[in-house]
């Protein structure tokens, strides 16, 4: 007998009959989508819950990293971090934005912000990091290095949903944008969808017209926009989720908490650090498959695929490692030996509300025993 499949995660979803309500609304009154009445609301909602002073609801998190730096006017190169997913460098190439690499911190895999200022150039407009597994970058050392040399600032918080810095601050509220990505593999889900947190209405008043081709009123564009509008399906299962979310991170906390546990002291195994952050959302779950243990990463890969336990690699191979960005001087290997590491080292365990406590200890059981 085969193992049931086990993914890296698993969207979390409200009862289905909880759906249908929404569904009827939106078939009774026709409006699906352009700013309807659950996309209004979810914004509100969103804004309360994560506590940032304004929000614009997209389509997906690419869509709008790439909507975030033409708000900002940001041009030339940009510096930022390969330990990520490829949505971060490709919304640079999709706004003719070179990517500049820098390594990034062997504790929190975040760019390392030591590194930066050796990166800057006279073409340098901005820094474009990412708050890697919700771990908070060095926030306040990249805000100064960001005023010392007039650059903005953008953060991918793609995966920083609910999440504080250690000095208890919320992760959405520095820096001059942030990007959320509420895809199905997220803490947070609309099935697909994302946004952008301003610091202010009079950028989300411009942001709003850019994800909607540029329009101002019935007649009057300004601006080259895209169609980057969330529909009104995906609103009203955002608002869903928001009944569910605290619920789904005690869940997901409980699950790390007892990885943690039973990898404490095992050697070659090294968990990611949470100190960083007074609140975590515990929406991946790490492991560095050090020299000391007994297989190789990949090796252990297989293994527990092998008995249908389908952890992922993220974020090998590094994005400065595929050929659209191989060529550029900053992603040669000896400018990113620590991404290149963690990159070789990294494997991402499920965690997930519904995760079960026997499918969570098959996986350990299968990783202890190699
Ligand atoms: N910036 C960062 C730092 C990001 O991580 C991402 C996205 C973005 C920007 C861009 O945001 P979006 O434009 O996506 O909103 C997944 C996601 O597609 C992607 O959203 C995410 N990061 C990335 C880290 O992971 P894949 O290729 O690994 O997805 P996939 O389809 O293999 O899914 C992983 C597992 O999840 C599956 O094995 C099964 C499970 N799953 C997946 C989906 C889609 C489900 O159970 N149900 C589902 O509907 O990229």
């Amino acid at each position: 007998m085969t193992n049931k499949p086990v993914y890296v995660t698993q969207p979390n979803l409200p009862d289905l009959e909880e759906f249908i309500p929404y569904l009827k609304n939106i078939w009774n009154n026709k409006i699906l989508t352009n700013g309807g009445p659950y996309h209004q609301e979810l914004e509100l909602q969103l804004k309360h819950y994560l506590n940032v002073p304004d929000i614009s609801l997209f389509c997906n998190g690419t869509i709008a990293l790439i909507t975030a730096l033409q708000a900002l006017d940001i041009k030339g190169e940009v510096i930022t971090t390969p330990y990520s997913f490829v949505a971060t460098s490709h919304a640079l190439m999709w706004n003719d934005i070179k990517p500049v690499f820098v390594d990034i911190d062997s504790e929190t895999f975040n760019i390392d912000t030591s590194k930066i200022e050796d990166a800057i150039t006279p073409q340098t407009s901005a820094i474009l990091a990412v708050h890697c597994y919700g771990v908070p970058c060095d926030v306040e050392a990249i805000s100064k290095i960001a005023l010392k040399y007039n650059l903005k600032v953008i953060y991918d918080a793609a995966h920083a949903f609910g999440v504080n810095c250690q000095n208890g601050k919320n992760v959405l509220n520095y820096g001059d944008l942030s990007v959320l990505s509420f895809h199905a593999t997220k803490v947070f889900n609309t099935f697909e969808g994302g946004a952008i947190v301003s610091p202010n209405n009079l950028l989300k008043v411009h942001i709003d017209q850019l994800k909607n081709f540029g329009f101002v009123d019935e007649v009057t564009v300004v601006t080259p926009g895209i169609n980057g509008k969330m529909s009104e399906v995906n609103a009203a299962m955002g608002l869903l989720q928001l009944n569910i979310i605290d619920a789904a991170i005690t869940q997901r906390k409980i699950i790390d908490q007892y990885y943690r546990n039973a990898f404490e002291g095992k050697k070659g195994i090294r968990c990611m650090d949470l100190s960083k952050q007074s609140k975590a959302n515990y929406s991946y779950f790490p492991i560095l498959i050090e020299e000391d243990f007994p297989i190789a990463r990949d090796e252990l890969y297989e293994v527990l695929k092998k008995d249908s336990i389908y952890s992922r690699r993220y974020f090998y191979p590094l994005i400065s490692n595929f050929p659209m960005y191989k060529n550029l001087s900053s992603s040669n290997i000896n400018n990113l030996p620590v991404a290149n590491k963690i990159a070789s080292q990294v494997l991402c365990l499920p965690i997930y509300p519904d995760l079960q406590p026997f499918d969570q200890q098959r996986i350990i059981n299968l990783i202890l025993g190699v």
